[in-house]
């Protein structure tokens, strides 16, 4: 089971991850892939692909290009067009937000292409500021809302998991977490949702290494930012938009966590903020509730209103252009 045609917009460090685990994974008969960059980044990224295919031996059918008629029939697409963080020269390290002013541009051209070429794709979005890049696109296309969604959630609680299993010494497998609330670094890991073979994560882990995580986990994207010197995560984006692309393709009923538009839930009203949803074939089928104590409620507000903020920059600006 796969989808006919799987578009991908952008074709940087992401894009290109996505292409060949598409590939790979034979998730759709056909691929879409599209980016701005010259001579033809996507085109020649394919085809260095696409020689590998014999070795790994798959058959891989794309169309790639500068142009977005390379979407064309897309039913899922997922777009990474859009600068990423980078190390600055003196060593520190911009916000996400900070890139608002030139993503919403490459926004504003990627949700033409869409409307033009595969305006019934359900999309995940990937770019940064996350939950405002989804609003943007939200507001341009007035896509329904199950067929609109961002990736962050999946990867922030990837990484809790990943250093709660290192702390505890177990399997990753062991480990379930939640992460909620905006992709910055106000983002809310919600320690009473983590479990650890099924059992709360304080049996395995002290209360200051679970503090010290939760940190960590908040601000892991700069972390990597800062020890690559340029660009930021790419694997790991990748592989959770696929995650949430295959709950979708393979109709999964899978709970992930999804930058989702809330109305009403969390007491929130027209934002896209991460929140666990339920995945299947009609994209974000379900948000659900999880039951959170006080101080967790109080730091998924505190996230709620900075995406608040910068969804009041994307108004004002999109009156702009
Ligand atoms: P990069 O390797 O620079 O690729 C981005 C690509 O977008 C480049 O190849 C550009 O040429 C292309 N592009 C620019 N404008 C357009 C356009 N109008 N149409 C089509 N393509 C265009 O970056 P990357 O792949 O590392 O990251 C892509 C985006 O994802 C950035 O905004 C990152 O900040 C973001 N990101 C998000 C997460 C999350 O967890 C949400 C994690 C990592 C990166």
């Amino acid at each position: 089971m796969s989808i006919n045609k799987l578009g991908l917009i952008g074709g940087g460090n992401i894009g290109g991850v996505l292409f060949a685990e598409a590939a790979k994974r034979r998730l759709a008969k056909r691929i879409g892939f599209m980016d701005i960059k010259p001579p033809d980044l996507a085109k020649g990224k394919a085809l260095d692909i696409a020689e590998g295919a014999p070795t790994i031996s798959t058959d891989i059918h794309y169309d790639a290009g500068k142009e977005f008629n390379v979407l064309e029939g897309s039913e899922i697409v997922i777009n990474t067009a859009g600068v990423p963080r980078t190390k600055r020269p003196d060593g520190t390290i911009p916000t996400r937000e900070e890139l608002l002013q030139t993503n919403i541009k490459i926004t504003k051209s990627v949700a033409e292409g869409i409307q033009k070429y595969c305006p019934d794709a359900t999309i995940i979005s990937i770019a940064n500021p996350l939950d405002a890049i989804v609003y943007t696109l939200y507001k341009i296309l007035q896509t329904p809302k199950n067929k609109l969604m961002g990736m962050a959630g999946q990867l922030d609680s990837g990484r809790y998991r990943y250093f709660v299993a290192q702390e505890a010494g177990v399997s990753v497998e062991n480990v379930e977490a939640l992460v909620l609330g905006g992709h910055g670094d106000n983002m809310v890991p919600i320690r009473s949702c983590c479990r650890v073979g099924g059992m709360p994560v304080e049996k395995f882990v002290s209360k200051e290494a679970l503090d010290a995580i939760e940190t960590r986990t908040r601000k892991a994207g700069g972390e990597v930012v800062g020890l690559m010197g340029i660009g930021s995560a790419f694997v790991s984006p990748a592989w959770a938009a696929l995650d949430m692309a295959e709950a979708i393709i393979y109709d999964k009923n899978k709970i992930i966590a999804t930058c989702a538009l809330l109305e009403g839930e969390y007491g929130v009203n027209g934002l896209f903020v991460g929140v666990p949803a339920i995945l299947n074939k009609e994209g974000v089928a379900k948000v659900i509730e999880a039951d959170l104590n006080s101080a967790e409620k109080e730091a998924l507000a505190k996230s709620v209103a900075g995406v608040r903020n910068t969804c009041d920059e994307v108004e004002a600006m999109l009156k702009t252009m």
